[in-house]
């Protein structure tokens, strides 16, 4: 079907006629008339008598720009059918529709809910299809309506708004300003005329537009206040200051004041700025408004003056002289603060330097003074910085920390760069790749699921006793490592090896188990009163019964092995510990797994079972079917008994297991042990010097 557009054609129905009355006087009003098809009539088709079974019919218009179509239906009658499925007329906005519409319908009701809504968008488009089904069981007219193209009205349109007046044209409108204004490039916003270049003008006056009434809104004016080299303004508002701030304080209208040096000054509010020195022969001032308000403005004079100069001459430095400001060509003394130091190859001295005031107020040379920089510093390799990349100038702060948590410092990590560039701590310790120090914590173990005492030789679990070491061939003992490097053994395990490396085994419980870790010895220092005795120094008494032992590399610490702790002078007589060792069982000479158990420990006077060999370098210690046996020389006795320890009472090495009777585990006879606590010196000073 064919897009069915008729003109002017008459019509019987009374409110048809009165609607078309309408149309023709809008015509009239319009000249663009004769000049595009400005109005017509669309009908279905066989109007008025019928439409046939599968009628389509389509219609489209387009409006030219500033122009829109407005359709008015005078007439509806269609099937009536579900979501008008069978019989329907759709009109449409842009391709958008805007009804569905079928059954009959009365004028009142298009003319109220239809109606006012059938226009295109300026400059857009309107379009109309009618289809009808297979069938129609009544007869029904269709539909008939007439379209007109008329000019949009744009003042009425908000988004359109000129700022002050509005003028509407057919294909269009106008924005245009009150007098004194003049319509800004945008062709909507209305502006004042206000800028003005004062150059070479000492003094003067400088007023907003029209103050002291309300200055003009949208507007932007630039002042110029320029003099020769050597002069500079002072500013001094007069009168009343008004300009438009919000509640917040933010400047909803804004004075702003540039010189050629510093930072622009913008001002608003009503509070009345105070006068001031440009410190430059020129400025520039900007006075901008909004839409809205009725502020009243400033008023300022301005008075030129020589020019001077102020301090300081750079951030973090001070002046000699000292003086509120100085005239051009005098001479200051520039000095860094504390800190703080020149960089430049211009300067002789590393700290200070002298500059002049110029003409142009500035000084000359300006060297900034920067703070010092201590650098990262160089660490142990057990040692890292807390932070990635941290400042390392003047009076900022680093903090180290041990890379494992097997260690830990023993000072206070905080340092802090100091004007000698160096890094100090609070109590004035320089940072040396010596001190602070990564230590080995000591007496801890992986014992958290154990309480109360144990009796019995009872095979350790992994961790339990991490200090234990193990010699495994002959001769085989034990020793304690207390720290990264050293461990203690008892002499006589070690005497003859002094000149030959050994290998000890740690982290240990199974001595079968080919993962433990594998130390060599650096060397093997026995106690210089080690006692030896017979013709051949062959035989020993067992007094001063204890060796130190180096080992060739740093131990790595870990869960399984860690160091005990060593006695203090100080430490309390203990009456029980641990004994623990790869020794004997029963009439067994080794044990393979590592084995422990409580002791008590007498005082040496009850320990008659050692005869006269017995020295007060010993500890003699047994009780309930647990003893040191062959096997476990060297190994620790400890306290408390395992199983007590915790970070506030960490385990510390007691004894060493020296000798004993040849029937161990006899309840008649004790275990002998070497007393730590008389050795200490001897320990740290060997320590200290190997
Ligand atoms: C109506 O006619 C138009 C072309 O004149 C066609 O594109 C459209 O598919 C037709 N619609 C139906 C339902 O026949
Ligand atoms: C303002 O109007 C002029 C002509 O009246 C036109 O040339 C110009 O493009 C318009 N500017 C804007 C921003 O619409
Ligand atoms: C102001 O006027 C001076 C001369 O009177 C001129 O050199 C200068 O360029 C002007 N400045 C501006 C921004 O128009
Ligand atoms: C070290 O400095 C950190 C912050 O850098 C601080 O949290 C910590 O308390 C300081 N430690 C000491 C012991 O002063
Ligand atoms: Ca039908
Ligand atoms: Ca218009
Ligand atoms: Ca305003």
């Amino acid at each position: 079907m064919k897009v069915k557009v008729q003109k002017e054609e008459g019509s019987s129905h009374v409110s048809t006629l009165r609607i078309m009355i309408a149309f023709c006087v809008i015509c009239l009003l319009f000249p663009l008339c004769g000049s595009v098809p400005l109005s017509g009539w669309i009908q279905s088709p066989g109007h008025p008598l019928g439409y046939e079974p599968y009628s389509n019919m389509t219609w489209k218009e387009c409006a030219p720009a500033g122009h829109r179509i407005t359709l008015t239906l005078t007439h509806v009658d269609l099937e009536e059918s579900f979501n008008c499925e069978d019989d329907a007329l759709k009109v449409f906005s842009d391709e958008e529709i805007l009804f569905n519409l079928c059954a009959r319908m009365n004028t009142k009701e298009l003319q109220t809910s239809v109606n006012p809504f059938l226009h295109s968008s300026s400059g857009g488009c309107l379009s109309v299809s009618f289809l009808s089904d297979y069938s129609n069981p009544e007869r029904h007219t269709g539909f008939r309506g007439f379209y007109t193209i008329q000019d949009v009205d744009e003042c009425q349109d908000p988004e359109n708004e000129c700022t002050q007046l509005c003028n509407n044209y057919i294909g269009g409108y106008r924005c245009f300003c009150r007098p004194g204004y003049f319509l800004d490039s945008n062709n909507h916003t209305c502006q004042v005329s206000c800028n003005k270049n004062y150059t070479g003008s000492l003094e003067g006056e400088l007023k907003s537009p029209h103050w002291p009434s309300p200055y003009p809104e949208n507007s932007v004016c630039s002042y110029i206040l320029a003099v020769e080299e050597g002069l500079q303004f002072e500013l001094t508002f007069t009168g009343t200051f008004d300009v438009e701030r919000a509640d917040n304080g933010r400047c909803i209208d804004s004075l702003t004041i540039k010189s050629l040096i510093g930072e622009a000054k913008t001002f608003c509010g009503r509070d009345l700025p105070s006068s001031f020195f440009t410190r430059s022969k020129s400025v520039e001032i900007t006075f901008r408004t909004d839409h809205k308000g009725t502020n009243r403005g400033f008023s300022l004079s301005y008075k030129t003056k020589e020019m001077k100069c102020i301090g300081p001459v750079t951030p973090a430095s001070s002046l000699m002289p000292q003086l509120h400001e100085y005239p051009t060509d005098g001479k200051v003394t520039v000095t860094c603060d504390k800190g703080h130091e020149l960089k430049s190859e211009l300067a002789e001295v590393k700290y200070l330097y002298e500059s002049t005031c110029q003409k142009n107020g500035q000084w000359s040379p300006v060297i900034p003074c920067e703070p010092v920089d201590c650098g990262v510093p160089e660490l142990s390799e057990l040692m890292e910085l807390s932070e990635n990349d941290p400042p390392t100038t003047y009076l900022k702060q680093i903090s180290l920390k041990c890379k494992s948590k097997f260690y830990q410092l023993n000072k206070n990590g905080n340092f802090t760069c100091n004007a000698e560039i160096n890094w100090v701590s609070e109590n004035g310790e320089k940072l040396t790749k010596d001190f602070p120090k990564c230590e080995p914590v000591c007496g801890m173990n992986t014992d958290d699921s154990f309480g109360g005492r144990v009796f019995g030789g009872k095979p350790a679990q992994p961790g339990q006793i991490p200090w234990q070491l193990l010699h495994r061939a002959s001769p085989r003992g034990g020793a304690s490592l207390i720290s990264d490097y050293w461990a203690l053994t008892a002499a006589h395990v070690v005497d003859g090896y002094e000149s030959k490396p050994m290998s000890w085994l740690g982290g240990i419980i199974d001595g079968q188990d080919t993962t433990s870790i594998n130390m060599e010895t650096k060397k093997i220092i026995i106690h210089p009163k080690y006692n030896r005795v017979g013709l051949e120094k062959l035989q020993t008494n067992y007094d001063n019964d204890i060796a130190l032992i180096k080992m060739s590399a740093r131990v790595p610490l870990g869960k399984n092995i860690r160091p005990v702790c060593l006695p203090t002078k100080t430490d309390e007589a203990v009456t029980e510990g641990t004994v623990s060792g790869f020794g004997g069982v029963e009439k067994k000479k080794a044990s393979r797994y590592l084995l422990y158990g409580a002791v008590q420990i007498y005082p040496l006077v009850e320990c008659k079972s050692g005869g006269s060999k017995v020295t007060n370098n010993m500890i003699c210690a047994g009780g309930d079917g647990v003893d040191s046996c062959k096997g476990d020389s060297g190994g620790p006795l400890f306290f408390p008994p395992l199983g007590n320890g915790s970070p506030d009472q960490t385990y510390r090495l007691t004894g060493i297991v020296s000798w004993g009777p040849p029937n161990c585990g006899d309840e008649s006879y004790k275990g002998y042990y070497t007393k730590i606590q008389n050795y200490l010196d001897w320990i740290k000073q060997t320590m200290e010097n190997n």
